[in-house]
Parts: structure tokens; C-alpha cells; sequence
């Protein structure tokens, strides 16, 4: 899967791609992540990407025309790819939503907005509206990292072991966890559950479906 991040902080990316299963992806060509500097793609000699809002009111809207050239490019390279824009009034990212497009998309191109927000005209080029949750950040890079996060660990050969199929008929829509122990069995006056070092798989597993949440 190619994962295009259009964005003015490409920066902001360094760490969570360049670490870990993200990483790890990227090196067994499992996944690639492009970032698109939108100022690349700024009016003029001060490449401007934002301006005032029509209707007054405070703070600078993304313009049109560099997002458009930006979603653009990012078609050009990848014609079939999703164009997903990560805005607060989108429809909640969910585990669902991370598996379906794992399984079923070879591309997103994921646009971060910054400021107070984008010009409504980039909807018109946008599959799908998504939001990570009911509050206000800065901008879109942080759902971007999200998304690119958790689809990625979906993706086949991501993670060893279980596939996400196999996961998922364990645990219902694949969300839900149970408690977890390694070593020492004793520390600081706690134990582990006494059922975990019994060996019994079948009380074992009774045991961590009865403490899922
Ligand atoms: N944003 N889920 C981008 C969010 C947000 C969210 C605020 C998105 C600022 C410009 N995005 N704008 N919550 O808070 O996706």
C-alpha cells in the first residue's frame, strides 16, 4: 500500500514512520509513505497557502488552489488511491474503517489541514471525511499518523504471528484486549493470575475472553 500525506509540517512524520512496526513495514516494501509539502505547492514567490476567510472572522483558511495541485500530484501517482481529509465534522476513524481500507485499498492520500481549516470547495476531490475523535487539535497531521498507524499494522506480513483474520475471530470487531503479564511472577507484592502459569489453554482463554474490554 502507498500512503501520500499531503501536509505543511512533513517534519512532524520523522519519528512515527521512522520507528518501529511502521519502519519495519517500509523496509520489507509492505507499505510506503510519500509526504507532500504543501507549500511546495504555495502561490507565488512567498508560496502562500492560506488566507483570510470570506465573511470575515478570525484566523487563515488553506486556499484552493494549492490543496487542489497537491491532491493533483498525489493523483498522478497514484490514480486509484482514496483521498481522505482528516476534519472534526468527519465520520469517526474505527477499527472498521482501518480494516476495510487495509484490505481493500492499494492507496490513500491523506490531506492535513492547519489553521482554522481548508476551503469547503476540496471536499469536491474527498472520498471520505474522517475524524479521530470529538476534539480540536492543531491540525491533521495527528490523525494522519493515527490512520497511517493503524492500517498499516493491518496490513498482511505487517505483524508476525496471527494474521488479522485470525485476530479478529478471537476478539469481536478486533478492538477488544485482555490483560497481559510477563516476567517476574511476583513483583512488588503483585501477582500474576494463577490461571496464566497453569498451562490450561482452554482455562486460559476463558479467562482472557472473560477480562476482555
Ligand atoms: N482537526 N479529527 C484539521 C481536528 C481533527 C480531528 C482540527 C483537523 C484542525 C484544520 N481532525 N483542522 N479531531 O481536530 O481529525
Amino acid at each position: 500500500m502507498t500512503i501520500q500525506i499531503i501536509t505543511l509540517f512533513p517534519e512532524m512524520f520523522d519519528g512515527v514512520l521512522n520507528s518501529s512496526m511502521l519502519w519495519k513495514a517500509q523496509k520489507e516494501n509492505l507499505v510506503e509513505y510519500k509526504l507532500i509539502n504543501l507549500r511546495d505547492f504555495g502561490i507565488g514567490p512567498r508560496k502562500q497557502v492560506d488566507d483570510i476567510p470570506y465573511g470575515g472572522g478570525d484566523g487563515m483558511v488553506l486556499k484552493p488552489e494549492p490543496l487542489f495541485a497537491a491532491v493533483d500530484a498525489a493523483k498522478e501517482a497514484d490514480p486509484d488511491a482514496k483521498v481522505l481529509l482528516m476534519t472534526p465534522r468527519g465520520d469517526l476513524f474505527t477499527q472498521e474503517m482501518a480494516r476495510e481500507f487495509a484490505a481493500t485499498e492499494a492507496g490513500l492520500i491523506i490531506i492535513c489541514g492547519r489553521y482554522e481549516g481548508y476551503d469547503e470547495r476540496i471536499t469536491s476531490v474527498v472520498d471520505k471525511q474522517i475524524s479521530i475523535g470529538e476534539y480540536v487539535l492543531t491540525g491533521g497531521e495527528l490523525p494522519a499518523m493515527i490512520i497511517a498507524d493503524a492500517v498499516t499494522r493491518l496490513i498482511p506480513g505487517v505483524l508476525g504471528g496471527e494474521t488479522s483474520a485470525e485476530k479478529e475471530s478471537h476478539s469481536q470487531a478486533g478492538v477488544l484486549e485482555h490483560p497481559h503479564y510477563t516476567r517476574p511472577e511476583k513483583f512488588r507484592g503483585l501477582s500474576v493470575p494463577e490461571v496464566l502459569l497453569s498451562g490450561h489453554h482452554g482455562q486460559i482463554e476463558q479467562w482472557r475472553q472473560a477480562n476482555q474490554k
